[in-house]
């Protein structure tokens, strides 16, 4: 695993060729840092992307297409979490990602990331080739801590104040940075106490996840606080309401917004995005991996 995504030619936003001190590494995975993890949403009714890459063969296709744009991870999901989504069962969670994580694991050379908070989907796609768990609920879901320390791969902890079906209704914080900041502790302690290597976690702040506006901005304005957790940092933005509302543009038409997050959230300290639109990602990333390169030279 470590020589398939150490080798990496010339994908990745990082300059290429990539060197060493350079290299992110989760547990058996290394990574160009910064990293991009292509978002494949196998739902028939997510925000953005819903039903687009519903079967096997579109979705194929749309791996291959993100791995090739530079993808370091593809994050399969099966459970739609915008606001208001209604739950999905384990089984049908099964029945929509495992035939895309075998597929994808199968035909394309990039790890798998799996966006689920189900125990039972954790184990099955790990079995069908997923090398790392995404969960929007930070392994709080009954059986999730236990999974993942059976499994040992690399998991993102995201923080989510309420569930996707109520999240927005009035999300509220006295100081959501160190709110955050303290989740995101709290849950990386928890892990290690159930068992999980600590050099194998990654958390996220949960951009649009029980936060209005101003919450993100506010977040991502002081992502490197959330350094203090001691882990890498993951940031979802690409294509999300708040960036609607900075812009007024719809959701098909927020790429450049995407990509000024992505860039901000990397200078800010984040060593993974989780976007939509890898290729424009990339060519952005590389334009700030070389200036913060050369910050550090
Ligand atoms: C599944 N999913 C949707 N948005 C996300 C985000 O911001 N971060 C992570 N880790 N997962 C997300």
């Amino acid at each position: 695993m470590w020589e398939r995504f150490s080798n990496r030619d010339n994908r990745g936003p990082g300059p290429a060729p990539a060197c060493d001190e350079h290299m992110l590494t989760i547990g058996e995975l290394a990574f160009d840092a910064p990293a991009v993890m292509g978002i494949l949403n196998v739902t028939p009714d997510s925000f953005s992307d819903g039903g687009r890459f519903v079967g096997r063969d579109a979705a194929l296709r749309q791996a291959e297409t993100m791995a090739r744009d530079g993808a370091a991870v593809i994050d399969i999901g099966g459970e739609s979490t915008r606001p208001g989504a209604a739950d999905v069962s384990a089984q049908e969670e099964l029945d929509r990602v495992l035939p895309v994580i075998e597929a994808v694991t199968a035909a394309v050379d990039v790890a798998v990331s799996v966006d689920t908070s189900k125990p039972a989907v954790m184990h099955a796609a790990v079995a069908a080739g997923a090398a790392m768990i995404n969960d929007i609920r930070a392994l709080r879901e009954e059986g999730a801590l236990q999974a993942a320390a059976e499994l040992q791969c690399p998991v993102c902890l995201m923080h989510m104040q309420g569930r996707p079906r109520t999240m927005q209704q009035e999300p509220a914080y006295g100081d959501v940075v160190a709110e955050v900041t303290e989740f995101l502790a709290n849950r990386v302690s928890a892990c290690v106490s159930a068992g999980i290597a600590v050099d194998r976690i990654i958390v996220d702040p949960g951009f649009g996840f029980g936060k209005t506006p101003r919450h993100n901005i506010e977040l991502l304005a002081n992502l490197r606080q959330l350094q203090s957790v001691g882990r890498p940092i993951l940031v979802g933005l690409s294509r999300k309401s708040t960036l609607g509302e900075l812009t007024g543009r719809d959701v098909g038409e927020r790429l450049p917004a995407s990509i000024a997050a992505a860039v901000i959230a990397v200078m800010g300290g984040a060593s993974f995005v989780r976007v939509h639109d890898v290729r424009e990602t990339v060519d952005a990333l590389r334009v700030a991996a070389a200036v913060m390169q050369m910050d550090g030279d």
